[in-house]
């Protein structure tokens, strides 16, 4: 999920974006760092070009992490949550049902029962189709559970409303959440959002997991400050496998504090004494000790966020904190099994989407796309939208429709930062919020046609061709003789990979020595040699292509290397005969 996608038969030709080449600055990189220039390229190709901003990047450490009290209303959301404890009241977590509400909540509450707190914790469900009526339900079980402060994760910003009627029952109300305040500030003790237009925190692309790992931060150097918990009692680095897999699993983006807090939660997930874990990645047959972020996006997000899809996402948190074995276990397998059916579910909509294309072609010579259906789970739109929108590189809305009332998914591209367009369109809408990238909304059925025809139209009249013409961004040139496995142990200075951080992508003119050769049915391998060095290329999903292989034997191609075994080995995501 986090790679950009190789060329395929329906997105067609892809366009090359060079790196800009400018000596002087690689020149002064190459020097200050030592470093070799496909690395200085790679940097200045990403705009990481101050001194400042290389030694930030390449050694970043714990210690570089921002004071969580940098959030304004972080003080009072300490002293209510200690004078909480002190006073043995009930304390309701209320998560979000993605990965990262959950990873949050789990976060929360064992942070929290660890310094002696009373804690309960309740996961919204999303079938529900009206988001913000799910913090009545979580007002509901504080109520039962005689909770008098209510801490949010990843969500409540735009919940003004319901988080008034929370506070009537005198229930008081923490907010920590990363979403875009769209309406109204919620009234209550704290709220703590890197988003918030007078938020001075350093670093506004935090997830909800990131937020509630700060909250954590500042609530133990307060305890230690008023000599409640003894100095270093608790090491906080524990719960970084938590903020590991949320942020990740919320496409956070890898840059700054939260590649700190990945890279650090990476390590300790690999060493994670989280049994419900382990069990789910034995499931997957991978390696606890192999964990990266792309097993994160691939293995673990699915699994826990099919049950905010399908099922019960309680168990996701259950699954995080489990501490028997067998119970673990448990949990494993019917994750596993949800994420199975969450697959098969999505395999249908897929299917549907595809013929719905074929069969109205002109869906797609608008600049976004919108597409609705009565058949369409709710909980597995998000999904679609996201993977048609990286199919033909423009917004995408789906819609699923249950009686009166359509929820949608959004994403988008970078030229469409889409809330504001969704604010536009408020008059249509029950409910919307979200990001820029990524937003989720509710409408009456009978707007939908309305809906479309303004989005659309917007979206014509700001969207040029070349904003939606899929793209390949070079991030260098590279020699073959300079793939070396010294240059592969320095390029591993980029990781962790992911969101805003990818994998470089380098290129290179060359020829080929043998013919391709069709693997596994779907993907080709190619055997290229520049100035006698040879090197093998796999290229992914592009077995369809080998006929312009056969024609040519001079290729310029784009490729990650990657070390596999003992050779190093480019996984191509294009190429061009030249
Ligand atoms: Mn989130």
């Amino acid at each position: 999920m986090n790679e950009p996608k190789p060329r395929d038969k329906e997105t067609g030709q892809l366009l090359w974006v060079y790196p800009k080449s400018d000596p002087a600055l690689l020149e002064k990189i190459m020097q200050e760092f030592h470093l070799h220039p496909v690395l200085a390229q790679i940097l200045a190709s990403r705009g990481i070009t101050s001194i400042q901003d290389i030694h930030h990047y390449l050694y970043a450490k714990l210690p570089d992490l921002h004071d969580p009290f940098l959030f304004a209303e972080m003080p009072q959301a300490v002293k209510r949550i200690t004078q909480a404890i002190q006073n043995e009241e009930n304390i309701l977590i209320y998560g979000d049902n993605d990965v990262d509400g959950m990873t949050g909540t789990a976060l929360l509450s064992e942070m929290l029962n660890f310094v002696g707190a009373k804690v309960f914790h309740y996961i919204s469900n999303r079938t529900t189709l009206l988001r913000q009526s799910m913090i009545l339900d979580a007002l509901e079980y504080a109520l039962k559970t005689h909770c008098t402060l209510l801490i949010t994760v990843d969500c409540g910003i735009t919940a003004a409303e319901q988080i008034e009627e929370v506070v009537k029952h005198k229930i008081d109300v923490i907010i920590t959440d990363h979403h875009e305040p769209t309406n109204k500030i919620p009234l209550c003790v704290a709220t703590l959002n890197p988003k918030l237009v007078s938020s001075e925190y350093p670093n506004r692309e935090l997830t909800g997991v990131g937020v509630a790992f700060k909250l954590a931060c500042a609530l133990t150097e307060h305890l230690i400050d008023e000599e409640i918990l003894p100095q270093k009692k608790l090491d906080l680095k524990r719960y970084l496998d938590l903020v590991a897999i949320g942020t990740v699993s919320d496409m956070g983006q890898l840059l700054g504090e939260n590649r700190i807090l990945v890279s650090y939660g990476l390590e300790q997930l690999r060493k994670t004494k989280r049994i419900g874990l382990a069990k789910l990645l034995s499931i997957c047959e991978t390696d606890l000790l192999d964990t990266t972020t792309s097993i994160i996006a691939s293995k673990i997000a699915p699994r826990l966020n099919s049950l905010g899809r399908i099922a019960e996402p309680e168990q996701g948190v259950k699954l995080l904190l489990a501490k028997q074995a067998l119970a673990a276990e448990k949990l494993a397998i019917e994750l596993n099994l949800y994420n199975m059916e969450r697959q098969k579910i999505e395999r249908q909509m897929v299917k549907d989407v595809e013929r719905m294309l074929e069969q109205d072609p002109s869906l797609l010579s608008h600049k976004a796309l919108i597409l609705t259906s009565k058949k369409w789970h709710p909980g597995i739109i998000a999904i679609l939208a996201m993977r048609f929108s990286k199919q033909y590189n423009r917004p995408t809305v789906i819609i699923a429709v249950d009686g009166q009332v359509g929820k949608g998914s959004v994403r988008s591209i970078p030229e469409f930062p889409v809330l504001g367009i969704l604010k536009q369109l408020s008059d249509l809408l029950l409910s919307f919020g979200g990001h820029d990238s990524a937003a989720g909304l509710t409408l009456r059925e009978s707007s939908i046609e309305q809906f479309t025809r303004r989005f659309l139209e917007i979206a014509d009249n700001t969207l040029q061709e070349q904003h939606i013409t899929p793209k390949l961004s070079l991030d260098a040139e590279v020699r073959f003789e300079d793939l070396t496995f010294d240059l592969m142990e320095s390029i591993k200075l980029l990781e962790p990979y992911g969101h805003g951080n990818m994998a470089p992508l380098l290129y290179a003119d060359c020829k080929q020595i043998h013919d391709p050769k069709i693997i596994g049915k779907q993907h080709l391998k190619l055997y290229l040699e520049q100035k006698e060095r040879m090197l093998e290329g796999i290229a992914i999903n592009q077995a369809w292509r080998l006929p312009e292989l056969q024609k040519k034997s001079t290729l310029r191609v784009a490729f990650t290397p990657q070390v596999t075994g003992s050779s190093i080995q480019l996984l191509v995501r294009d190429f061009q005969p030249i």
